[in-house]
Order: C-alpha cells, then structure tokens, then sequence
C-alpha cells in the first residue's frame, strides 16, 4: 500500500492536484472537506453542525473527521493505497491517523507539503468563489481567517510529520501540469520508478 498526504494551506491545490493523482496512480481520494459537504448536501445532524463551523472557517472537532476517515479505511480493504486530502489538519487528527494506518499494517508514505505565497493564496480563494457557490469562499474575512487557523493549528502537522523525515516540500506556484510533474517525480521516485 502506498499512502500519501497531500498538504499545504487552504487555496493551496490539493482538491485540483488530487484529481490528477488519484487518475494516475489508483489511489482511493480521501478529501474531508469533500466529505463534510456531502453530509451538508444531505442535511444530516453532522452536515448541519460542520456547516456552521465551516462558514466561521473553523475546523470540524477532530473526532467528527477522525470517524469518517476511519470508516473509510474499513469500507475500501483491498486499496492500492490511499490519498488524504486536506486530512489531518490538526496533531491529534494525524496522531490518530498513524494508529488507523497501523492497525492496518500500514503507514504514511509521503507528506507532500504545497507552498503557495498568501496574497496568491487569498487571490485563488476569490476567484473559486466567483464559481463555487461554498459559503466559507464567500467572505474575504473568513477566507483570512481560514489562513490564520492553518498556520496555528494545522502548520504543526508538518512538523509533526518531520521528525519522521516525511516531508517533503513542492512549490505550489506555476501552471496546474508543472506543479503535477513536480509531484509526480516525487512520488516516482518513492515507488523506486
Ligand atoms: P477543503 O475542502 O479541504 O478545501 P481548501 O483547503 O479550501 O482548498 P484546496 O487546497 O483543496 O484548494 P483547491 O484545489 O480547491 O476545506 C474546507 C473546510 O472544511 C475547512 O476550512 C474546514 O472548515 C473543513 N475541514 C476540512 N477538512 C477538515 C479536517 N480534517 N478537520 C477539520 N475541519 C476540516 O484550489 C483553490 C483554487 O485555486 C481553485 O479555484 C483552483 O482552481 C485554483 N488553483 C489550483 N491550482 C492552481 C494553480 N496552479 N494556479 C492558479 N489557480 C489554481
């Protein structure tokens, strides 16, 4: 099994990047947010309290996206392996990562780390709004709070992740197929390819 995080700030491209991943390599895309607004789409008790979070643009609590990860690690046991997308965004939510993956005689791979500059950050969020229809893309302030949460509550991921020497940082800046190629070389490199 090959696992892989894909991980960077909000607007970074791990949603756009993920799509290209997942068609070449057979990984199973495990996307919180994506979650998240498949349970706000059906109106279920969870959609109804994440949106409200998501629209602060604050984090979900950790045991809310711990638990459909989770069932997504049982409901797919003969992966190739599996890309996680915008997950973990806290320490616990990685710590609890790595006891899910090894319970599964399994382990991350790879924590590729996108890095974009903020005012391109903030510059892509507004223009996914114009097309998006997410209400936490709506707002310039909660877009900007969105980047202050991450950088206190989500940049210790990668520390987190670099004490094991998994990380691995990407430029995030250039045309959607540069920053593809970037870390598809990457990835090649680890499968021995
Ligand atoms: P997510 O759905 O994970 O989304 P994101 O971080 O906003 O965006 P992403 O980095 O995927 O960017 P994209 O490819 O779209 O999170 C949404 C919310 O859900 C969070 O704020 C939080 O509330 C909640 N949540 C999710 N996971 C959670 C967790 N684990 N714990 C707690 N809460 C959680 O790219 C952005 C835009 O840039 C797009 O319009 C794209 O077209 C454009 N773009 C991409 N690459 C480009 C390039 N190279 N050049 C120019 N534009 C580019």
């Amino acid at each position: 099994m090959f696992n892989i995080i894909l991980f960077g700030p909000p607007g970074s491209g791990k949603g756009t990047q993920s799509e290209k991943l997942i068609a070449k390599y057979g990984l199973i895309h495990l996307s919180t947010g994506d979650l998240l607004r498949k349970e706000i789409a059906a109106a279920t008790p969870l959609g109804l309290e994440a949106k409200s979070l998501m629209d602060k643009g604050q984090l979900v609590p950790d045991a809310v996206v711990v638990g459909m990860i989770s069932s997504a690690l049982t409901a797919n046991p003969n992966a190739n392996g599996f890309l996680f997308d915008g997950f973990p965004r806290t320490q616990a939510q990685a710590e609890a990562l790595d006891k899910l993956l090894d319970l599964n005689k399994t382990a991350i791979n790879a924590v590729l780390f996108l890095q974009v500059n903020e005012e391109e950050l903030i510059k892509r969020l507004i223009k996914r709004a114009e097309t998006s229809g997410r209400s936490d893309d709506a707002n310039p302030e909660i877009q900007r709070k969105r980047q202050d949460v991450y950088k206190k509550e989500t940049l210790p991921v990668a520390e987190y992740y670099q004490q094991f020497k998994k990380v691995v940082e990407i430029s995030g800046e250039g045309s959607v197929d540069e920053i593809f190629d970037r870390l598809c070389t990457q990835i090649d490199s680890r499968l021995g390819k």
